[in-house]
């Protein structure tokens, strides 16, 4: 049932130390934003659980706008990795571990732009999300890429907005109860097309090993130059 991380954690196995926690099947039919206001902040984040070999998170891919859409490239737009210490799916109070603010990449394309935010280390079996933050404005919406086409996976897809005040979010308990919550919540079903790329956490051996060619190295030199 879960065969996109499946297939996460068999290439983080037998590929090369890269690796991606997915929900979407690649092809985007439609993007989410707010409709009817003025100038509002959307957040919107997807869910996971650590595997192992896939521990460090390293970078977010990210589809904003949709094929005909309007969405400017160079705008703000902040991406974040979470903790979801309770394993709902929601990213916790307080929970922002990495945050990149950067600009609006490849808009309007069905392509993934890559954010390199902070590297994370989760222990396997931590519930972490990852999210992308944005301020739409009447002109500008439809933001959040968004796989309607099965498999879908409910419960892992969240979103929140403020219409006329910022979202911050290492305080999502601030975004009115009305306004946050999982996509089906909202009557929508699919998944953001949001992913983690990730890598195993170096082995201590290979360290070791690595330690130990750098030792013999600095005592060649320290010979040659006697
Ligand atoms: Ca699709
Ligand atoms: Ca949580």
């Amino acid at each position: 049932m879960n065969r996109f991380l499946c297939f996460a954690f068999m290439l983080s196995v037998v590929g090369p130390a890269s690796a991606q926690y997915v929900l979407d099947d690649g092809t985007q039919e439609n993007a989410v934003g707010i409709g009817g206001v003025d100038v509002f902040d959307i957040m919107w984040t997807n869910s996971f659980v650590t595997i192992a070999g896939c521990e460090v998170i390293t970078s977010i891919d990210v589809v904003t706008g949709f094929a005909g859409g309007n969405i400017s490239n160079g705008r703000p737009i902040t991406l974040f990795i979470g903790l979801d210490a309770n394993l709902d799916g929601i990213l916790d109070q307080g929970g922002v571990v990495s945050q990149l603010n950067s600009s609006v990449a490849l808009a309007n394309t069905s392509t993934f732009a890559t954010y390199d935010v902070p590297d994370w280390t989760f222990n396997v079996g931590d519930g972490f999300v990852i999210g992308a933050l944005w301020t739409g404005t009447p002109t500008e919406r439809f933001v959040a890429g968004f796989d309607t086409t099965a498999p879908h996976f409910a419960g892992r897809s969240y979103a929140g907005f403020t219409i006329g005040s910022s979202i911050d979010p290492n305080n999502i308990n601030a975004i009115p109860a009305g306004n946050r919550g999982f996509i089906e919540g909202f009557g929508l079903v699919g998944n953001w097309m949001l992913r983690a790329n990730c890598e195993p956490v170096p082995e201590p051996g290979t360290l070791a090993a690595l330690g130990m060619g750098a030792l013999a190295l600095l005592r060649r030199r320290a010979k040659k130059s006697q």
